[in-house]
């Protein structure tokens, strides 16, 4: 095998990796399965291609870049936050058809999402949209919404796709695109969904302790790892009736995606699966192929993915070609050994992947949009803040609550400040705040939803090894200057007529902030120091 291996690299160097292997018998190893689903090498079915992929990362295990250290330190400011180094290289060490998806990944992100995404990691690609994008409507539009990816980003024609399904179905299937469009076999629905990673604000549990350094990166995801779409597609549960129906034993829904995945030098397809009870539901597990009115994304799935609602995003499998009715769950190490939800005192030294829960349905949470953490708000007594709220397994938001004193007086939002109710999907809330006090405040949210559960109280409520679902109040900071205050009012135009501004707060005022005059009179009228 030929092999070049150039300097180490510093872990967010944004440098391409030199890594690379040559070896012309590698096509034939690790082939595409399919003409024209470019991208997609079939693992589950080929154990002996599995071993040679083994055998190739395990040659290569010291060479690979270290996973970068980001969370016992300052986040970069760079756009990609982080690089994925060592997935590149996962990648071009298995030879010619696969070293060069990252590189094509990334031409779909620039083709697909919007120029002003935040990349929190640039592959696999991870990115979230800016804060003001997030909340210009209850629909987030398509190149704004959050992407969560394992690995590289097939692209399959829409033509030559099928979708088998197999295992307990009394009568197993292949259904072309076609098929699954065609209205008088399936009747199509359409669904208003908010998706959400549970490693939505991840950042904060970082903040307060740094966990996992998964080898996949945790990403350190902000408030936006959370999009809504209105799909359309089929009723998972009207295709296993097609299939004749689950046998008695069928417990678990498989769906595999077409994309590789890397864990501990082994390769998979993505896989995951879902509760038999929850696809019995009526319309809660769908075949979706269209995202708000337009094809689906093929950085979102196409042609094909599932949306499971009210579930953590990572259960909607993208690029599915394959469905297994199992009698347990999927044996996929993200269905397995990730998205666990542990104890408090589980990490490093005792963490066990059967010591977690795995999580499933998506808690209540909620976060503050406008105004962001650290912001300089200058205000007449009130101000505004927006943000969104949400809740998983078909329970909606009924309530919002926002304090500006870290949490002791709530007010309501009212029912003309939220968007309208969904099962499945968010409301974007707004709220005008009497503002009395200046400095710095804590500004938090809580929501309830129809179950009356709400959020637990701080980051530390509820931190886990793997930091997931940070669903706790949400907690920012702000600089509150309040103009209607006399003093503020004048203190703010001295500054304008010495050419000078408020921000940054830390910058020393430069010019006589009191007459000796004024001074004088004060200290006269209210000494220093007692008289006797
Ligand atoms: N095949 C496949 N499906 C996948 C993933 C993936 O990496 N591969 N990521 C999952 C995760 S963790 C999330 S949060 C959602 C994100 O969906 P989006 O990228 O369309 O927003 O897709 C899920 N489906
Ligand atoms: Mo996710």
């Amino acid at each position: 095998m030929a092999t070049t291996v150039g300097r180490v690299k510093g872990p967010n160097e944004d440098v391409e990796s030199s890594l690379t292997n040559d070896d012309p018998a590698l096509v034939d190893a690790f082939p595409e399965e399919l003409p024209s689903w470019h991208g997609y090498i079939e693992w589950q079915n080929y154990p002996e291609r599995r071993k040679k992929a083994h055998d190739i990362l395990a040659a290569y295990k010291d060479k690979f870049t270290p996973i970068p250290e980001f969370q016992l330190k300052p986040l970069p400011e760079t756009n990609p936050i982080l690089v994925g180094h060592r997935w590149k290289e996962y990648h071009a060490v298995l030879g010619p058809t696969l070293k060069d998806i990252p590189a094509e990944s990334w031409a779909l992100v620039q083709k697909e999402k919007a120029a002003d995404m935040v990349h929190v990691l640039d592959f696999p690609y991870n990115g979230e949209p800016p804060r003001d994008k997030l909340m210009q409507g209850k629909i987030t539009p398509n190149k704004y919404h959050f992407v969560r990816n394992h690995g590289g980003i097939p692209t399959i024609d829409k033509a030559a796709f099928k979708l088998n399904i197999g295992g307990l179905v009394n009568k197993p299937q292949t259904l072309t695109l076609a098929d699954l469009q065609d209205p008088n076999k399936f009747e199509p629905v359409e669904v208003t969904v908010t998706l959400q990673c549970s490693g939505t604000r991840r950042i904060e549990q970082i903040h307060e302790y740094p966990g996992d350094g998964d080898e996949l990166i945790n990403a350190p995801w902000g408030e936006g790892a959370i999009g809504t779409a209105r799909y359309r597609g089929v009723s998972l549960k009207k295709v296993l009736k097609y299939c004749g129906g689950m046998k008695d034993n069928a417990r678990h829904i498989e769906f595999l995606g077409a994309d590789t995945y890397f864990k501990k030098l082994e390769v998979y397809n993505y896989a995951v699966s879902v509760p038999r009870r929850k696809v019995e539901a009526v319309d809660e597990v769908l075949l979706a192929w269209e995202m708000n009115g337009e094809p689906l994304p093929a950085i979102h799935g196409a042609p094909l993915r599932m949306v499971v609602t009210g579930f953590i995003g990572a259960r909607s499998c993208k690029w599915v070609y394959q469905i297994n009715v199992l009698d347990e769950p999927s044996h996929g190490p993200v269905q397995r050994k990730e998205y666990l939800y542990y104890g408090p005192q589980t990490g490093k030294q005792n963490v066990q992947f059967s010591n977690g829960f795995s999580i499933q349905e998506m808690p209540v949470s909620s976060a503050i949009m406008t105004p962001k953490d650290r912001e300089v708000v200058v205000h007449q007594g009130e101000i505004e803040i927006t943000g969104w709220a949400y809740s998983g397994g078909g329970r909606w938001i009924e309530r919002v609550d926002v304090s500006a004193d870290g949490g002791h007086i709530w007010y309501q939002c009212k029912p003309d400040d939220m968007t309208e109710k969904h099962y499945h999907a968010w409301r974007l809330w707004k709220i005008t705040l009497p503002l009395h006090a200046e400095g710095w405040l804590e500004l938090c949210v809580r929501a309830f939803d129809n179950a009356c559960n709400t959020q637990p109280t701080f980051v530390r409520s509820t931190w886990n090894w793997d930091l997931h679902v940070t669903s706790s109040a949400h907690r920012i900071k702000i600089y509150s200057v309040n103009a209607s205050h006399e003093d503020t009012a004048r203190r703010l135009r001295e500054l304008k007529e010495n050419g000078d501004s408020l921000e940054p707060i830390t910058r020393p005022l430069m010019f006589h902030i009191e007459s000796d005059e004024h001074y004088n009179e004060i200290v006269k009228k209210h000494p220093r120091e007692p008289e006797e």
